[in-house]
């Protein structure tokens, strides 16, 4: 291997600086080379590389029986791995490697969550097959998965765009089918009547419009399929709870407001004519006395009706379907309907009047508001703008004399008016349910959940199993006859329809049941559905049969530790979490799970995002690229063409922001590992890591020390490799201390709390103290922290701690064995059980007459320093000789024998 110097200058700022490490003064006893220099991290890293790709330890005299599946979220193939990417997967790599260490049957695997939208657009754009153009990129990326030295479980990859992974999306759709949870309904999509094609939310711009072709987008009724996710509702908010420990809080709390379970009142308000009723969901029935007026949805029946004859109304409702940005949601722009007023059913001569209002949501409630201007926000903020200057009604205050800033007073308290005057919120509540009966007023319950859907009028995804026959109906596709392929070489131009509609000879078909000519259901499925079960793909990929093996299902499942970004908070979780109560129950895949609430990620971590150093004009606030700025100082550039200094902050990485740091160039200077120790060392896991490659060169200077360490660290053989040296000294026992605390929270860190930003300063501190001490103690103890340190620094740093391993065993009978084979480092529990401090007993010709506490080593000189002086000491033994000094029972005890 051709040897280099290692570099720590800055990259591209100054010239590299070549550092010669001076050889330390050695015994003939090192079995080591003497070396000067030490190959650059960049040579380690592909010295190592073959090695660290691997995910099995070689010897198993350390195995437990006992699995342990940790799972990273699964990229798109865009075909560059970017900042994020570094970070989730270092993670779980740094875990999986620790899980193996400790002698779990460790389960990493990836795959690509290959179908989805940039892929069609390539094609479309560029005209490449969708399959040719992932395939490249997964290439691409397995080789950049390499360079950062993560090490997956290749053999369990899966590719979702693959006919041997969709097969079973496909029979996974057909399973939901069958218990009745996938159904198809009419249901309004985003239409470009343009480009005469169906658009993703994402794709409508905030004002309305089409990201391509620039029209207006409108709402068209068409076919779609759902799968129900409502029918779990109870489990999936139920089961949040099972997770409380071990999801952050957060993401508990966004899915448990998506589900938005809404305990409440439906009430009945009597509306022009007898038989017209508006019905309104409300949480508050207790604010009924302060309702002034009703609020409804632009596809409220009673509006739909009123608009076929009110001109002025139906251009309100057209006007509507531009605002759709999110200040125009916000807005609280109403349409007065002159001609009906409703009535107040617990207060018949309170006339209400009604309004069609932008903020009543459709598919809420009843898409009808009761508006109570004087203890509700929204409704406060509506009745201003509408009817200004009318009276604002409260009927409730607060219980206690606590004073509220809000203007109104949203809370529940007690009432304030009529016959109903002294009583709580709750009391109310009640008193009006009986007063109303069952005819104007009921509980109910209302959820924010709605079934999932699901198809999509796309080329590049799962192909939707279903046979449309104009005499049997929908029809699924016979199981014997999945995958159904989906076809290739057809033309997508992004116009037209959904792709497949075109493509005819895949289209028609005999159908299964009549054998008469039919239809392919031309959509394909959301991607969602593809990753809502990867995750259980995993334990057994290449099943021909089934999504996968029941038994294998009750051993493996559930992933152990899921890390991923929060952007997948809700949907991703929620999904996945649906299905798995699909398999685990009616599907009866995985009929035995482990955690019988049969959740799929048992622990979840969510990492932040990666900010990049960002510099702006202070004066025209333009973003500036790096070659707009001079570098004489480093740290402090200027602007080239004023002299001015930049403002400078991290955000987002983008490209308009030119803030971006490619991981790649990053592992290039220096090395996978140093990179990868820095993305822990950066910031904790869940927060923000704001990038500062300059701080890399602290993690450079400690991996080079933990070389040199190695390097001139004598070899002691000890029977077994685990056995501990004696610890004596009171410096031996220091360094010891600072070991163990070391050992101590790095596996908290790694198995607990996921505090990984603390494990490198601790181990820094570890090598600081080795530094410090080692002259004062002995080789065993020497030897054993640096190969325990070496054995803590495996996970994170694989390459270097591979080097330093080798270095440190170079021609001794431990040569060739791997760190990353070795056992995870167990605490020595004598550094808590061996207080530092004794008590000593001190006894004078046999009779104990004074006691002392001594720090350190209970050695004669130190004792008898202490009695010197004491009245005791003077009455039996001053003036006397000293002719024999006995320490025993472990220093508890020192003899003095006087003459
Ligand atoms: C009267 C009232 C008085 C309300 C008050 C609140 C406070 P959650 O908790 O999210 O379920 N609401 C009902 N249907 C709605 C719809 N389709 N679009 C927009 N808002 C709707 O919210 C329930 C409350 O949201 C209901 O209680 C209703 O306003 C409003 F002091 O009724 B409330
Ligand atoms: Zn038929």
């Amino acid at each position: 291997m051709r040897l280099s110097f290692i570099s720590i200058g800055r990259r591209g700022l100054l010239p590299p600086r070549s550092i010669h490490l001076s050889s330390p003064a050695r015994t003939p006893l090192f079995h080591h080379r003497h070396a000067s220099t030490y190959p650059a991290f960049s040579e380690i890293d592909s010295k190592w590389r073959s090695h660290l790709r691997s995910t099995t330890p070689s010897t198993s005299a350390h195995k437990k029986d006992e699995k342990f599946y940790i799972l990273s979220m699964f990229p798109y193939p865009s075909g560059s791995l970017h900042m994020g990417h570094l970070r989730v997967y270092t993670i779980s790599d740094v875990l999986s490697r620790f899980r193996r260490m400790q002698g779990y049957e460790v389960i990493h695997p990836m795959g690509w969550d290959a179908f989805g939208l940039p892929a069609e657009n390539a094609a479309i754009e560029r005209g490449v097959d969708a399959k040719d153009w992932t395939a490249m990129n997964i290439e691409a990326m397995k080789e950049q998965f390499e360079n950062m030295g993560v090490a997956f479980d290749w053999e369990r990859e899966v590719t979702t765009c693959s006919p041997d992974y969709y097969a079973h999306t496909q029979r996974l759709f057909l399973h939901l089918l069958k218990h009745n949870l996938a159904y198809r309904a009419s249901s309004a999509v985003n239409w470009d009547p343009v480009d005469e094609t169906v658009l993703a939310n994402e794709q409508v711009s905030p004002s309305g419009h089409s990201w391509r072709s620039g029209a207006l987008v409108e709402k068209k009724e068409l076919e779609q399929w759902f799968f129900r996710i409502t029918a779990f509702k109870e489990q999936l908010l139920e089961d949040l709870e099972s997770l409380k420990d071990t999801w952050p809080e957060r993401v508990r709390t966004m899915q448990k407001n998506w589900i938005g379970k809404s305990v409440g009142s439906k009430v009945r308000f009597p509306v022009g004519s007898e038989s017209d009723m508006v019905e309104v969901f409300t949480t508050r029935l207790d604010t009924l006395l302060g309702v002034q007026y009703l609020a409804l949805s632009m596809s409220h029946p009673l509006v739909r009706r009123l608009a076929e004859t009110n001109g002025d109304l139906r251009r309100f409702i057209d006007d509507s379907k531009t605002r759709r940005s999110e200040e125009d949601v916000k807005s609280k722009r109403g349409f007065r309907l002159d001609s009906v007023m409703a009535t107040n059913p617990l207060d018949p001569g309170a006339r209400l009047p009604i309004f069609v209002a932008d903020y009543v949501l459709d598919g809420y409630g009843e898409g009808a508001v009761m508006g109570v201007p004087g203890h509700d926000i929204r409704d406060h903020a509506f009745w201003r703008e509408n009817c200004p200057g009318e009276e604002i009604r409260t009927v409730v205050k607060p219980s206690s004399l606590k004073e509220t800033d809000n203007e109104i007073f949203t809370d529940r308290g007690v009432l304030t008016c009529g016959e109903y005057k002294g009583l709580t919120s709750a009391e109310a509540h009640q008193a009006f349910l009986e007063k109303l009966g069952s005819e104007w007023a009921e509980e109910t319950t209302q959820w924010r959940l709605r079934d999932w859907l699901v198809s999509r009028q796309r080329y590049w995804g799962t192909p939707i199993p279903i046979i449309h026959c104009s005499s049997c109906g929908t029809i699924p596709v016979p199981e014997k006859d999945l995958p159904v392929i989906l076809p290739e070489g057809i033309s997508i131009r992004g116009r037209g329809g959904s792709p497949l509609a075109k493509a005819e000879e895949w289209v028609n078909v005999a159908c299964p049941s009549c054998g008469e000519p039919a239809k392919r259901d031309t959509d394909t499925m959301d991607t969602f559905i593809d990753s809502s079960w990867y995750w259980a793909r995993y334990i057994d990929p290449k099943n021909p049969n089934q999504l996968f093996d029941a038994e294998k299902a009750d051993k493996l499942l559930p992933v152990d530790l899921y890390v991923g970004g929060v952007e997948h908070a809700i949907l991703h979780l929620l999904y996945s979490r649906f299905i798995a109560k699909f398999l685990a129950g009616p599907a009866g895949l995985w009929p035995n799970p482990s955690n019988t609430t049969a959740e799929p990620f048992k622990k979840l971590v969510t990492q932040g995002m990666v900010h990049g150093l960002t510099y702006t004009d202070p004066i025209t606030g333009r973003f500036l690229k790096p070659d707009e700025l001079t570098y004489e100082t480093p740290s402090q550039p200027k602007i080239t063409a004023t002299g001015a200094t930049p403002n400078k902050s991290y955000e987002k990485m983008s490209k308009s922001k030119y803030n971006g740091v490619d991981p790649l160039t990053c592992i290039a200077t220096h090395g996978a590992d140093a990179t990868r120790a820095h993305v822990l060392f950066a910031a904790p896991v869940a927060d923000v890591l704001n990038w500062d490659e300059d701080k890399i060169i602290g993690v450079r200077r400690f991996l080079l020390r933990v070389l040199k360490r190695a390097d001139t660290c004598t070899f002691v053989d000890a029977p077994t490799p685990t056995q501990l040296p004696e610890i004596t000294t009171p410096q031996e026992r220091k360094l010891w201390k600072v070991l163990n605390n070391a050992v101590h929270s790095v596996t908290e860190a790694f198995s607990d709390t996921l505090a990984m930003n603390t494990t490198i300063s601790d181990l820094m501190k570890l090598e600081n103290t080795i530094e410090a001490e080692s002259k004062n103690c002995s080789a065993a103890v020497v030897y054993a922290a640096t190969q325990i340190m070496l054995r803590l620094l495996g996970p994170i740093t694989p390459a270097v701690a591979e080097e330093a391993w080798e270095m440190l065993h170079r021609g001794t009978r431990l040569e060739g064995i791997r760190v990353s084979e070795q056992p995870w480092p167990q605490v020595d529990e004598r550094v808590f059980e061996e207080e530092d401090v004794t008590d000593v007993a001190v006894a004078v010709n046999g009779k104990v007459r004074i006691r002392v506490k001594v720090e350190g080593k209970v050695d004669e000189d130190v004792v008898r320093e202490m009695v010197q002086g004491k009245k005791e000491w003077e009455k039996w033994a001053s003036g006397k000789e000293v002719v024999r000094v006995i320490v025993g029972k472990g220093g508890k005890l020192v003899n003095f024998v006087v003459r």
